[in-house]
């Protein structure tokens, strides 16, 4: 399956290492293909070779050509925010993995789109989740 993940960039990258391990666990079955999200080297000031519309056009195409998009809520994002709802414009399957610890935005949890919203409060379990849920989408 192909994987669209989704986590915070410029809203914070506190959460770095726990996109890393669950993208690497899902990119064992699957194709993640937004595997930077996980990367710690990812620059967030804006030194790269591409402007911010080519990023955004490059993400809404794979976006398109995901099954699948699984969304790391915990860290306040507005990019992550956005990607939601656009992947709710198109129809896209959505699945949210969101830390115990924080709560989560009213304006995805208040949404009947994203009815797979899923909390955990380690990494052993959020991989657990994933392990379980992903296959419901094939
Ligand atoms: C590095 C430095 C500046 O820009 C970059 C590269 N930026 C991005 N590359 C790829 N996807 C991005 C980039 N910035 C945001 N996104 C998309 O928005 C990702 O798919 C994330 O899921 C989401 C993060 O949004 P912010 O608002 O936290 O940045």
């Amino acid at each position: 399956m192909k994987i669209y993940f989704s986590g915070s960039i410029r809203g914070g990258r506190e959460n770095v290492e726990i996109y890393r391990e669950l993208i690497e666990y899902l990119n064992q079955n699957n194709e993640v293909l937004t595997k930077h999200i996980g990367d710690k080297d990812l620059s967030v000031d804006g030194q790269t070779e591409l402007s911010d519309a080519e990023i955004r056009k490059r993400d809404i195409d794979w976006m398109k050509e995901a099954d699948l998009v699984i969304a790391e809520t915990s860290n306040p994002s507005l990019g992550v925010g956005y990607e939601l709802a656009y992947a709710e414009k198109i129809n896209k399957p959505v699945l949210i993995l969101h830390n115990k610890r924080t709560k989560l935005s009213a304006m995805i949890n208040g949404t009947e789109y994203f009815k797979d919203i899923n909390y955990y409060s380690s990494i052993e379990e959020a991989r657990h989740i994933l392990g379980e849920k992903v296959q419901n989408y094939l």
